[in-house]
């Protein structure tokens, strides 16, 4: 009987925890699984688990094995992750992008240090009253994919996209949030001359006791800011 109940707890577990596999391109086309989108670790890949370490490379790209391919894109349209089995916890999407130096090879770019902006962030609706933890403060609960627009003054050229969902049903003391984390490799065209920033590190930019990675039982929230610098306005 423990056993039992042992095993329907982690079915249920296993089942509320995803992935970002594959691109949406422009709001429509869908990249194959993994193609476009680096390869996570098998805890995500195959377990769909998250990082909880903040202090731990895999906040960079929770990275499994290198790129294979590179999908094309254009400046000022959508640019979206589809979330296998859905974005199952509550908290705020945020993407971040990079660029591979010219010398680099974008599959295998480690895009360690302050190589990372921020391209777009789904955070918390104020709708009047408390927040919580429901579709109707977080945007993106329960939904099948995440999009944000590419800036429309981004230099053309190669990047890596980033995208993190953060979990905070288990975030009342600092370590317990969750990021499900990706990243795609694009070939940004049609660009400007903007100069993105600020230029953050992944691990770096966030710290465990962020106020944005923890979510108090009570007395509810009635604000939240979403860890990481501001987002690059192009
Ligand atoms: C990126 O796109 C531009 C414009 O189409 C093209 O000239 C360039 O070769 C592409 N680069 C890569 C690495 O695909
Ligand atoms: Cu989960």
């Amino acid at each position: 009987m423990l056993l039992y109940v042992w095993f329907l707890t982690m079915a249920a577990t296993a089942r509320a925890h995803y992935k970002f596999p594959r691109l949406v391109i422009g709001g429509q086309a869908e990249t194959a699984d993994w193609v476009s989108v680096r390869l996570t670790k098998i805890t995500n890949a195959r377990d769909n688990g998250a990082v909880s370490d903040v202090n731990s490379a895999d906040m960079r790209c929770f990275q499994g094995s290198p790129g294979k391919s590179t999908a094309t894109v254009t400046a000022g349209e959508p640019l979206g992750f589809v979330a296998s089995s859905g974005i199952m916890h509550f908290g705020p999407c945020q993407f971040y992008m990079a660029r591979v130096p010219e010398e680099k090879d974008i599959n295998t770019w480690e895009a360690a240090g302050n190589v990372w902006f921020k391209a777009g962030s789904i955070s918390a609706v104020q709708t009047g009253g408390a927040l919580s933890g429901s579709e109707a403060t977080w945007p993106t609960y329960h939904k099948k994919q995440v999009s944000f627009t590419i800036p429309k003054n981004i230099p053309s050229g190669r990047y890596l996209v980033r995208v993190e969902s953060i979990a905070l049903h288990l975030a009342q003391n600092p370590g317990g949030a969750q990021f499900y984390i990706s990243c795609g490799q694009v070939n940004v065209t049609g660009g400007g001359t903007g100069t993105p920033g600020p230029l953050v590190a992944f691990p770096g930019a966030y710290k465990a006791n962020d106020p944005g990675l923890i979510w108090p039982n009570s007395p509810p929230r009635t604000s939240y800011t979403a860890p990481g610098p501001a987002v690059w306005e192009g």
